[in-house]
Order: C-alpha cells, then sequence, then structure tokens
C-alpha cells in the first residue's frame, strides 16, 4: 500500500463531503457561512476524520457509516484551530497556508466562525444517526466519546492548562497532561468513534486507544519538532512561534535527540497495538505509524 495515496484519496474524500455540508449560502448570515468555509475548505490534511473512516473500514468493510462523525470530528478541529489563533490565545498571523481567520474577517466574526462549526458538527454527527436501524446506540456512544475528547476531560482542558503555564517552572508532568489532552485526545477519539460505529468489541477498542494515544503522542512531538526546523511552505505557518510564545514543548524539555528517539519509541509501541489485528487488514494504521513519525507537513 501507498500510504501517501491512500491518503489522498481519503482527503478528497473528507473535502468533497465538507463542501456539501457547509455550502455558501446567500441568506441574511451568509457572512457566517463564508468564514467557517475560509478555514475548512480548501485545507487541513484531513488526518483524524481519515483516521475515524479508515477504523470503520477495517472492522466493518466499509466507511460510509462513520462519514457524519468523521466530519464533525474536522469541524471541531478547526474550530479549535481558529480560536487558537486569535490575539488572545497564540496570536498566529498563519494557518494551512493562508492569513487566519481572525486576520480575514476580524476576531468577532472569526470567534463566531469557530463557535458555529463546534454547534454544527454536532448537528451533522447527530444527522448521521440513522435512527430506523437497530444498530443506531453505536452512534450515540461515538459521539459521547468525541465530546469528552474535545471538552474539559481533553482539549479544552489540555489547552485550558497550556495557557496558565509559567515560562519558569518546568513540570514533567504537566507537559504529559498538555499533549495527551490537547492534542492526543481527538486524535484517539477520532480512532475509537470509527471502530465504536463498525461495531468492534471491547478489546479491539481498547487496543485501538492504545495505538491512538501513541501516534497521538508522537504527532504532537513531531508538531514540535517541525516548529523548530519544518519548512514554513509545507506546514502552512510560521516556525520558531513556540520559542517565541516561550511554550513548553517536549523539544525544549528534552531536547532534539532525545524527543527523536521518543518518536521512535512510540512509533514501535503503537505498531504493537495493532498486533490483534490480520496484518494486511491492518496496514494502512501500520504504514500511518511510520509516516506521522517522519512527517514534514
Ligand atoms: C481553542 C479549545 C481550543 C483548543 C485549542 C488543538 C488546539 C487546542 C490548538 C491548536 C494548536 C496546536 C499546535 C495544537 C496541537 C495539535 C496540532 C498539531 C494541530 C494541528 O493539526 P494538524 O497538523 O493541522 O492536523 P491541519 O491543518 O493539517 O488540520
Amino acid at each position: 500500500m501507498k500510504i501517501t495515496e491512500e491518503l489522498t484519496k481519503f482527503k478528497k474524500i473528507i473535502d468533497t463531503e465538507l463542501e456539501k455540508a457547509i455550502p455558501n449560502r446567500d441568506i441574511m448570515q451568509k457572512k457566517i457561512f463564508e468564514a467557517m468555509r475560509y478555514s475548512i475548505c480548501n485545507g487541513g490534511k484531513r488526518l483524524r476524520p481519515i483516521l475515524t473512516l479508515k477504523t470503520c473500514e477495517m472492522i466493518s468493510g466499509s466507511y460510509e457509516e462513520a462519514l457524519k462523525i468523521a466530519l464533525g470530528i474536522e469541524m471541531i478541529h478547526t474550530y479549535s484551530l481558529i480560536h487558537d489563533d486569535l490575539p488572545a490565545m497564540d496570536n498566529d498571523d498563519f494557518r494551512r497556508g493562508k492569513h487566519t481567520n481572525h486576520i480575514v474577517f476580524g476576531e468577532d466574526i472569526a470567534i463566531l466562525a469557530g463557535d458555529g462549526l463546534l454547534n454544527y458538527a454536532y448537528e451533522t454527527m447527530l444527522d448521521g444517526i440513522p435512527l430506523s436501524k437497530d444498530n443506531y446506540g453505536r452512534h450515540i456512544l461515538a459521539i459521547k466519546e468525541v465530546s469528552r475528547s474535545a471538552g474539559i476531560f481533553g482539549m479544552i482542558g489540555g489547552q485550558t492548562v497550556d495557557i496558565q503555564l509559567d515560562d519558569n517552572i518546568v513540570e514533567k508532568e504537566k507537559l504529559e497532561f498538555i499533549h495527551r489532552n490537547k492534542t492526543s485526545a481527538l486524535i484517539e477519539a477520532s480512532i475509537v468513534s470509527g471502530a465504536i460505529i463498525a461495531g468492534a468489541n471491547q478489546e479491539q477498542i481498547e487496543y485501538l486507544r492504545a495505538y491512538g494515544q501513541a501516534i497521538g503522542l508522537c504527532f504532537q512531538i513531531r508538531d514540535d519538532i517541525l516548529d523548530k526546523i519544518g519548512d514554513e511552505k509545507l506546514i502552512g505557518k510560521k516556525i520558531g512561534s513556540d520559542e517565541i510564545n516561550h511554550k513548553l514543548t517536549y523539544l525544549s524539555l528534552y531536547g532534539m535527540d532525545n524527543s527523536i528517539n521518543e518518536i521512535q519509541k512510540l512509533n514501535i509501541k503503537a505498531i504493537e497495538w495493532l498486533s490483534i489485528f490480520n496484518e494486511e487488514e491492518s496496514l494502512f494504521f501500520r504504514e500511518l505509524a511510520n509516516y506521522l513519525s517522519y512527517r514534514n507537513s
């Protein structure tokens, strides 16, 4: 399998479905559609929704049933980026290779565009519940998994601790909490929700959860490295912002060599968690762990 080809194929599916889910609307509040579309259409690797679709496909043989959850997850992710870029948070001017939402639309609309995407994510995911089918309960459990990972016990919790960090105090435990919640939680939920929708058993869910945690952390450490040595054109934003903002990162705490070693360890661990799955069926996930460990964008 060529991992990049598979990622491109599934990115196209997500891009097309997002276009349909959030069309241009010529209505009174059209500005909010414009601002939401500016950030969510034409940009982003779509890693999280791809994980949802591919997990559902690995377990059940098809991805379609997880489509609305996958779209909701990308909407939640994009809202978090819009809000994270605001002057009150990271104050970034570039994201996904273009100006950030507040630079183009102003802070007021950018806040609403984030809120709009967050709300619409839940509308979209709830809309995907097949109420006439016996398995509709799976969808509710999957949405619950996503909600928790994005909320105060997940991403928002991690962000809260992150923005309260004191420059001078280096705390390993806090860094782990931030990474686990701010970044890893939604990545983990992307995989677990796809597995739940597909009807995975408890053992499969827990192994996939552990895989998600390993690649989630790996993704964040690589992100820290890219913020130092990445190519701005490839990552679509200015590098060096962690250092400018005196951010506590894996890199600032442990240094480059240890960070690279940790990524390698997490990569091996992630692949070990796939041991209960047929090697051929789980090939995408094995290759993805490697790909994320060495990604440049
Ligand atoms: C504002 C509630 C709230 C949370 C913000 C996710 C987040 C928390 C902030 C984003 C900033 C950041 C560096 C987060 C770490 C996760 C991360 C690397 C996000 C970027 O994800 P990619 O690389 O982005 O998947 P694309 O653009 O490809 O979707």
